[in-house]
């Protein structure tokens, strides 16, 4: 991208749970944004939203609203992102889309930073940000991979409501407050009632009984790691948490990797922060990452059922870096400033 003082910076979906911690993430993080601009749908144009103590309006999103933006920042989910990514790029922006929308298309480099770089360059107008649960898992896993090759990832996630949005952190709190209160349940973003409840199913069921949270994960993991071979399966679960998704992960390695060696490459991996003592009670808990950039690893123990094997417990804010965070960082390396 050409270089610049300043960047003209578009949010689609700027209302949401991603979208404001897009707004802040910016602001944290001194991105040099010039003109700003805010989309949602007729639901709340005409609201306002602060950024660096001023009030931006919320724009329509509509035709022919990204002329003169130089990156657009989309988080309005998928349908929206298919119809409008495209849009923008012929207006001239890049386009960090957060939806699974371009996600495996070939041509769309499928970014974490600290994981793969390299591929950013490579991008025709759109670049992906991966799922938050593929996002925080390779962030750990990177580094084990180059050391000792992985050939078998077995996970189950633990998720927390904010990955379905605004409104299912609304329903946590209502169905919370109403229990509590000897008051009836509604039951309207979830399946089954989520407080104090855990339910095996995020996103639509396929026809192979796996979700496509499930298959997001495998399929973007292989992308990401530019590894074919990798075999994954996953298991994901929403939990009655607000932010912070947690996910316990075995892997299996071609070559031996202690639970001391992975402890020592962890800690000097980039965007990983290794928590773990289990003597003293330390490990991480989304209680204590949420509002952190890092991707946290505890409960670091070699698998003792097969020779080349580890266990881990993987935690990190899905808003920030599962999210928001990721696609700021992607927007630095577009920039050519740190990430
Ligand atoms: P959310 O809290 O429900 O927010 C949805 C946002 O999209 C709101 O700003 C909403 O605007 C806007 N929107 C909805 N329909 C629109 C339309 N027709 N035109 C323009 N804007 C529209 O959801 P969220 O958690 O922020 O997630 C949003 C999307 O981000 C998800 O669907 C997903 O694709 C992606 N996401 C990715 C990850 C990841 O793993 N990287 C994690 C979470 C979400 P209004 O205020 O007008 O309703
Ligand atoms: O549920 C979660 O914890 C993460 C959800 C992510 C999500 C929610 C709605 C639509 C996605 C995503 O990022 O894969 C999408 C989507 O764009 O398909």
């Amino acid at each position: 991208m050409k270089k610049k003082d300043k960047y003209n910076i578009a949010i689609v979906g700027a209302t949401g749970a991603v979208g404001n911690e897009m707004i802040q993430v910016l602001e944290e993080r001194g991105f040099p944004v010039g003109d700003l601009r805010f989309f949602a749908s007729e639901r709340s144009a005409g609201e306002t939203l602060p950024y660096k103590e001023e009030d931006y309006e919320v724009d329509l999103l509509g035709e022919n609203v990204f002329k003169g933006i130089d990156i657009v920042l989309f988080s309005a989910g998928e349908k929206i992102s298919s119809e409008f990514a495209p849009k923008a790029v012929e207006a001239g922006a890049v386009v960090i889309d957060n939806s699974s929308a371009f996600r495996m298309a070939p041509e769309v480099p499928l970014v974490v930073p600290e994981v793969n770089p390299h591929v950013v360059e490579r991008h025709k107008g759109i670049i992906a940000n991966p799922n938050c649960s593929t996002i925080q898992m390779v962030v750990a896993l990177k580094p084990l991979h180059d050391k000792g090759r992985i050939k078998r990832i077995v996970v189950t996630t633990f998720q927390s409501v904010s990955g379905k949005g605004r409104e299912a952190m609304d329903e946590l709190f209502d169905q919370t407050r109403a229990i509590l209160g000897f008051q009836d349940v509604t039951v309207e973003v979830f399946p089954y009632q989520i407080a104090f409840n855990c339910l095996p199913h995020i996103d639509d069921f396929l026809d192979n009984s796996y979700t496509k949270e499930e298959m997001k994960m495998v399929n973007e993991t292989r992308k990401i790691l530019e590894d074919e071979s990798i075999r994954i399966t996953a298991t994901t679960v929403r939990v009655p948490v607000y932010i912070g998704h947690s996910e316990s992960v075995n892997i299996e390695t071609e070559e031996k990797i202690t639970a001391n060696e992975a402890r020592a490459i962890l800690s000097v991996a980039p965007g990983v922060i290794v928590y773990d003592d289990p003597k003293k009670n330390i490990y991480p808990i989304p209680l204590n990452v949420s509002g952190h950039d890092e991707v946290f690893v505890g409960r670091i123990r070699e698998d003792e059922s097969i020779p080349n094997g580890l266990n881990l417990w993987i935690v990190a804010d899905n808003l920030r870096k599962g999210a928001a965070t990721n696609a700021v960082q992607i927007a630095e390396m577009l920039i050519g400033s740190k990430h």
